[in-house]
């Protein structure tokens, strides 16, 4: 076994060897997706920040290009951290990036802009950073706490864009216009901030569609659009986003009643999932989210790996009809690598059975099933004092070989033979008060052997009504990836693991239930994945 690439993902989005972070200025130009990300060219560690630049015509097969942006000038001499791409009329991209001027522990930060030296060449090798550089400094801001520009959207007059920082530990996102994109003026109040959040990285802020599954792009105005604004916080290293009204003239942003602002938010994922950011695909019309995943192995794993952190499928992202939440999808150019496929047929699954789902390398997977029950009667209660408590917690404690009404049922990924090591993605269901209530656990408390990992209960609640007696799972199974999509699409989560017995051709997949109430797989179709080739 080759420790360094047994749990290197093989389809995820990864380079070669060395540490990688934030997705930087997704975008789509004359052809191409392009995919930027914070990349350290010299390790497996976090330092030396460059932009490191990737095209593809299909999002999945990719081609590595020269490094796009790099420090170099007064303006960002200690580093080029994380941005977005904007494309101006005339099909003109240009990026904004944070450029670091000051060494540690200052950091001081401000907002820089690149563009194409060659708009003739579709892969847009080669950036330049004009000397008119930096365009926003800060003033009455944090300096070490301003960062991570937004793609800018146009409102007929001005060019608007986010910055995310912090006051004490109020975490806020400054709006900055500008009509002419070089000169640009900071709006007397941020678009929005929530006390006790701390500092707001990588902020996102885009329209989505309420009668349509079509995407938006950023400018977009109109009638029957709503505004999702992102944040990821610093201090837990998770992320949030509430959906709400944007007035264009105020520049101010208004959570929903029914979007928890704050730490309890919505998250587009409740595991290993953060610094995303979403773009507009105009050949697709769908909004497309990319988010990094770092490993949870130790630092010094990591060095003998000489590699570190993987970008997650992309995902489209829709506004539910419930317009309460988003809906995340896996992009439909993934199912390009399925090879080998097995079915189960309508099966069912009694308490304490686990059932082999054969016929596929289990290690390199894409299942998708669909379970249903006879009725909801059997759920057990949900504890009141559970309320107070977070999904994960619950999950800690309610784990999936603890015997339940109506789950744990799901599937045991990454399993050795004799389950030594397993990584269970399932639900369990309980009874409230007014009507129920699904968990979804991604649980990594068993996924190793091994010592020193970070092995969470990942999990989130499903916003379901489950009339039908049916739920859905899909997992995007990769080595030391496991990234689940419950109900399609309504909870996502994503879990990084590191088994010593379940890997490459040893390891194994399972339908189970520990719960009294029988379960029946209504379909299961699982796919062996293949390794996307260079893009040609
Ligand atoms: N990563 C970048 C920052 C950003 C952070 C530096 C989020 O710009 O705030 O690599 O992961």
């Amino acid at each position: 076994v080759n420790v360094k690439l047994v749990h290197k993902p093989a389809y995820h989005f990864q380079p070669k060897k060395h540490w990688i972070n934030d997705p930087n200025g997704p975008m789509f130009y004359k052809g191409y997706y392009h995919l930027f990300y914070q990349y350290n060219p010299q390790g497996a560690v976090w330092g030396n920040i460059v932009w490191a630049h990737s095209v593809s015509k299909d999002l999945i097969n990719w081609l590595a290009l020269e490094t796009a942006i790099s420090p170099s000038k007064p303006f960002d001499k200690y580093g080029c951290w994380s941005g977005s791409a904007t494309i101006l009329p005339g099909n003109k991209p240009i990026i904004l990036y944070t450029g670091i001027v000051s060494p540690e522990p200052e950091s001081t930060q401000v907002q820089n802009y690149a563009v194409p030296a060659n708009y003739s060449d579709p892969f847009l090798r080669e950036w330049i950073k004009p000397d008119n550089n930096p365009l926003v400094t800060a003033h009455s801001e944090n300096s070490s706490a301003f960062r991570d520009p937004t793609t800018a959207w146009f409102d007929g007059g001005h060019w608007k864009m986010l910055v995310g920082s912090r006051r004490k530990h109020r975490g806020m996102a400054y709006l900055y216009r500008s009509r002419d994109f070089m000169n640009w003026a900071k709006s007397p109040h941020p678009l929005h901030s929530k006390a006790n959040t701390g500092m707001w990285e990588c902020p996102d802020f885009y329209p989505v569609a309420q009668e349509s599954t079509k995407g938006l792009d950023t400018s977009e105005r109109g009638e029957n659009i709503k505004h999702v604004l992102k944040v990821s916080l610093d201090e837990t290293r998770y992320e949030y986003y509430t959906i709400g009204t944007y007035d264009r003239v105020k520049d101010r942003y208004v959570p929903d009643n029914t979007s928890v602002d704050g730490w309890a938010g919505l998250r587009y994922d409740y595991g290993n999932f953060y610094a995303s950011k979403t773009f507009f695909d105009p050949l697709k019309n769908r909004r497309i989210l990319w988010g990094w995943a770092n490993e949870s192995d130790t630092r010094d794993d990591d060095v003998k790996k000489g590699w570190a952190g993987v970008q997650l499928i992309p995902r489209t992202v829709l506004l539910d009809p419930s317009g309460r939440q988003l809906i995340q999808w896996p992009i439909e150019e993934l199912e390009q690598l399925r090879g080998a496929r097995v079915q189960m047929g309508k099966q069912k699954i009694n308490e304490g059975d686990h059932v082999e789902v054969k016929g596929i390398t289990a290690a390199q997977a894409d299942v998708d099933a669909t379970f249903s029950f006879e009725s909801l009667d059997k759920a057990e209660s949900f504890d009141p004092k559970w309320m107070n408590l977070d999904a994960q917690d619950v999950c800690n404690l309610m784990g999936s070989t603890v015997i339940g009404g109506l789950g744990p049922f799901g599937l045991l990924t990454l399993a050795s033979e004799k389950l030594e090591e397993y990584t269970p993605v399932f639900f369990r269901i309980f009874k409230t008060q007014e009507k129920h209530k699904v968990l979804m656990c991604s649980d990594a408390k068993r996924s190793s052997l091994a010592k020193g990992l970070y092995m969470p209960s990942f999990a989130g609640y499903v916003d379901v009504d489950l009339t039908d007696n049916k739920i859905s799972l899909r997992s995007l199974i990769d080595n030391s990836v496991v990234e689940s999509f419950g109900a399609r699409g309504k909870t996502c989560i994503s879990s990084r693991v590191y088994p010593t017995l379940a890997i490459s051709k040893n390891a194994h997949l399972f339908v189970f239930n520990n719960g009294t109430e029988p379960i029946t797989v209504d379909s299961l179709d699982a796919w062996s994945m293949n390794p996307p080739s260079k893009m040609n």
